[in-house]
């Protein structure tokens, strides 16, 4: 069902302030920020070799993101699998009784499909379906 680990996001306060660890100490390729506003995130691409790093800023106090940061502190938010057909993938995981937060894909970054499954269903790792976009990452 899963075909990779598509990328792993993680929350920061601010992208500005994050961005020169991962791409001038680590030196990962930098391929710009975006908003998401059905996330209420922004969030830069950094990549090394087929993997991604997702930098996750909130936009408003709202974001999901923003909550965790308030109990968390910035760190590893979430992992998301690279899945074909995400509609599938969804039907398959509910009819094995997991806990979807999305039971229908919403839009994500770089033009992908994207479904949370909730972190109680998933040994509190917060999982993410990702189906990439025509000009996705
Ligand atoms: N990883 C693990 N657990 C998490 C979590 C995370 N990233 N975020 C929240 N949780 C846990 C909380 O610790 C809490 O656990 P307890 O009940 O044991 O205390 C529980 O989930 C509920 O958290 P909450 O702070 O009360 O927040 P909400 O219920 O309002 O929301 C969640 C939780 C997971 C449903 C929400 O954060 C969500 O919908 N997340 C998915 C969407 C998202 O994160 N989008 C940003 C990414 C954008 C992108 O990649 O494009």
């Amino acid at each position: 069902m899963l075909s990779k680990i598509n990328h792993i996001g993680v929350a920061v306060t601010s992208l500005e302030e994050a961005l020169p660890f991962y791409r001038d100490s680590l030196g990962m390729t930098f391929s710009g920020t975006e908003e998401v506003p059905s996330q209420l995130v922004r969030v830069a691409f950094l990549s090394v070799g087929e993997s991604k790093i997702e930098l996750l800023e909130p936009t408003s106090p709202e974001s999901p993101v923003a909550k965790f940061l308030e109990k968390n502190g910035p760190g590893v938010h979430h992992v998301a699998y690279g899945v074909e057909d995400i509609e599938a993938a969804i039907a398959s995981l509910v009819a094995k009784g997991t806990r979807m937060i999305d039971a229908v894909p919403r839009n994500g970054a770089h033009g992908a499909r994207i479904a949370f499954i909730h972190p109680k269903s998933s040994g509190g790792v917060l999982t993410e379906l990702c189906e990439a976009g025509h000009h996705s990452h």
